[in-house]
């Protein structure tokens, strides 16, 4: 009989990258007091989470009011004490808050962080509107090349993969050589965090492309199995998830992330460490 012929398994896919994103634009953190807003508060989670099994950490920033912020001094001041204290990709949010100028979410990149998130295209917010209108993305997605920052790309909806085709078409490859998407399922008025969706995005992506997914609130473990069942990465944190279970704030991020990294391990494909997410997304090596 002769052996079956098994398709060469994509880079990375014996091991599972893990993205903590603990703070976002959005959670109060006088609702959820573990929520790290000082740059004090964010070293810390930033060292838990490593240990914990993440490898990339998505960075908002908050100001003294700990309300969302895009100054770039206190952006600057938080890669390098990230640098300092983890081994983690420092990866700055270029998407903010909802009411932010585009011209402060492309400085953003000012602050020579490792990598940055990008998101494909405007979608409902719930009762607000996330803008990203195409000329924006594309300027967007320029600066990251010439300023050798390795962009994450964000789809929220199936028509953001549209774009990205769009994006690489005209602009080529990203900084690093490598795609790596995230799927943010489940945003009220983006796609439904469940598994058909996720099947349908993930086969729309472009070949060769790695990608995460995470699940908003109560559909943050439907989409962590469903995305570790399909062979993606994962992310997880209270700018998504603010409950660990129905009626239980979460405690930190580091408990969020060693529950995925715990699934990881279960389904075979442990957390990858920094080293190697580094090698895997084309990041630089600052060290
Ligand atoms: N806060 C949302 C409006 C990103 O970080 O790039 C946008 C967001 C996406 O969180
Ligand atoms: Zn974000």
């Amino acid at each position: 009989m002769t052996p079956e012929k098994t398709p060469k398994p994509p880079a990375g896919s014996g091991t599972t990258l893990i993205t903590v994103a603990p703070t976002g634009a959005e959670a109060d953190k006088k609702r959820h007091p573990a929520l790290p807003v000082t740059l004090n508060e964010l070293v810390n989670t930033a060292r838990e989470c490593e240990a914990a099994g993440a490898s990339v950490i998505h960075v908002h920033i908050r100001d003294d009011q700990a309300r969302p912020t895009l100054d770039l001094t206190r952006l600057r001041d938080t890669v390098r004490a990230l640098r300092e204290s983890s081994t983690m990709i420092v990866q700055l949010s270029t998407g903010g808050a909802v009411t932010d100028a585009y011209a402060d979410r492309l400085a953003v990149l000012d602050a020579q962080p490792d990598a940055c998130s990008l998101t494909c295209g405007t979608v409902n917010f719930g009762d607000e509107v996330f803008m990203n209108p195409w000329p924006f993305i594309r300027e967007l997605y320029a600066r990251t090349k010439e300023l050798h920052v390795v962009p994450e790309f964000e789809l929220f909806d199936l028509g953001h993969v549209t774009t990205l085709h769009r994006l690489l078409d005209e602009l080529g490859e990203p900084h690093g050589g490598h795609v790596h998407c995230d799927l943010v399922m489940g945003v009220p008025g983006g796609m439904p965090g469940d598994a058909p969706t996720l099947v349908s995005a993930v086969e729309a992506l472009p070949a060769g492309a790695s990608w995460s997914a995470t699940g908003i609130g109560r559909r943050s473990l439907t989409v962590m199995f469903a995305a570790l069942s399909a062979g993606g990465h994962l992310r997880v944190g209270m700018e998504d998830t603010t409950s660990y279970t129905k009626g239980r704030k979460v405690a930190s991020n580091a408990e969020l992330v060693q529950r995925a990294a715990a699934l990881a391990e279960l389904s075979q494909r442990p957390p990858m460490r920094p080293y190697q997410a580094r090698a895997f997304l084309g990041v630089d090596d600052h060290s």
